[in-house]
């Protein structure tokens, strides 16, 4: 897809790029070299500020829905017609990553500062999105804002959803002063594309630039209240103990059986756990857990949620434990838009850059924007395929070469006319 543009080399500028990826890191970073901005907190809004600034200055209109997401407008030639959309999210994850979700959404602004300095207008106007709670680590389940856009939860569901401190999602939008007048989910978009890391060894592995997402596999979250009988931990004999914390153990055995015995693409993970009353000399009565089961086939992905339930059934009689199992999250297997994953692919080729196609193995907004608009991804490699780790790790040229693919099927799909 040639571009029109003066001089024909449609491509970033991968120093401003790096320098705002940089200056966003420095807004809650950790000491390792990650960042620790969790949704809705006081990093959060002042990481959207200054997304929100950065897009004024680039001649941008910023707009805010009742979920808090953020869309940037940049006017077409045509501005009447539905707009080509990209971004990501700024949140991160407790230990996470300075380029998770921010290579996405500041790609897409850098395209906009690209397009600007070459005077480069498009038939389409162009959209930059910031997904509130893509991460799910505050307010589970994740991509819940996507998600509510999508139609694939309530607007209450997620407003009530409360961290572990009892603080309600719709409280802490309102608290930093992001719950926006429109009505989440009446924009409607010709398309989008979401730029991101791997997060996993692959395309280093194979020596390659770009991932050319073709699906994004299924996610089913659980959580867990196993309830057996506080007692002393020492007089108490181990025959009469019901002890929840036995349970728990065995349940982290039990999820990880059921993910390798579906091997090698099932994985399952505990992730969080909370004991009570957590103290090292009583034995424990209550803990809560969670289960993240992840599988590209849908038939298969249902088929651990069963043997896991079966499997605590199992455990919790042996010990007499009572328990509670809710599954809070489940989406199915997505597939990606093949005109738009064509256009990533054909960019990948234009530029030069080795590609492949590849399933998402994290869950992403795109994942639930898909079923609303056509919609595609672009992947670049991560250091050691590392993640959800302050460690995580890209190179400039990863960046830049990822960035230079978004712009040029962003500005393919602008270029359609109404
Ligand atoms: O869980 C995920 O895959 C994403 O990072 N929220
Ligand atoms: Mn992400
Ligand atoms: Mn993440």
């Amino acid at each position: 897809m040639a571009s029109e543009v003066p001089g024909g080399n449609l491509q970033i500028d991968p120093a401003r790029l790096w320098d705002s990826i940089m200056e966003m890191h420095r807004i809650d970073a950790t000491e390792k070299g990650g960042n620790r901005r969790l949704t809705l907190t006081d990093g959060d809004r002042e990481a959207r500020e200054l997304f929100r600034r950065w897009c004024e200055e680039a001649g941008m209109t910023v707009a805010v829905d009742s979920m808090g997401n953020m869309f940037a407008r940049r006017k077409g030639r045509n501005d009447g017609l539905a707009p080509v959309a990209a971004g990501s999210h700024l949140d991160t994850q407790p230990t996470g990553g300075k380029f998770d979700g921010v290579l996405g959404v500041l790609s897409a602004l850098e395209l906009v500062r690209t397009l600007n300095d070459l005077g480069y207008e498009t038939e389409r106007p162009i959209e930059i999105v910031n997904w509130t709670n893509e991460e799910g680590s505050r307010f589970a389940p994740a991509m819940v804002s996507s998600g509510v856009f999508a139609g694939a939860f309530t607007q209450d569901f997620a407003y009530a959803r409360e961290d572990v401190d009892g603080k309600s999602l719709g409280t802490e939008l309102e608290r930093i002063g992001f719950k926006g007048e429109e009505p989440v989910g009446e924009r409607r978009f010709h398309a989008f594309f979401e730029y991101h890391i791997e997060q996993g060894p692959i395309l280093e592995d194979e020596g390659l630039t770009i991932g050319v997402v073709t699906d994004g596999q299924g996610q089913r979250w659980y959580e867990v209240e196993l309830t057996g009988f506080e007692s002393h931990a020492g007089p108490t004999p181990m025959p009469v103990r019901r002890d929840a914390m036995l349970g728990a153990a065995r349940i982290v055995e039990l999820v990880n059986r059921i993910a390798l015995e579906r091997a090698p693409l099932a994985v399952g993970t505990v992730g969080m756990v909370q004991v009570h009353p957590n103290s090292r000399n009583v034995i424990p009565g209550r803990v809560f857990l969670t289960v993240d089961f992840r599988h590209p086939d849908d038939g298969v992905l249902k088929g651990m949620g069963e043997a896991l339930r079966e499997g605590i059934e199992g455990i919790c009689a042996k010990i007499g434990l009572e328990h509670e199992i809710e599954e809070i999250f489940y989406y199915a297997p997505t597939h990606f838009d093949e005109a738009c994953v064509g256009l990533v692919r054909r960019a990948a080729e234009e530029l030069g850059y080795p590609h492949r196609d590849i399933v998402s193995g994290a869950g992403h907004d795109a994942c639930y924007v898909a079923r609303v608009a056509p919609t595609a991804m672009v992947f670049c490699p991560c250091k050691d395929g590392i993640s959800h780790n302050e460690v995580e790790d890209i190179t400039r040229e990863w960046a830049t070469a990822g960035a230079n693919v978004l712009l040029r099927a962003v500005v393919a799909k602008a270029g359609e006319a109404g």
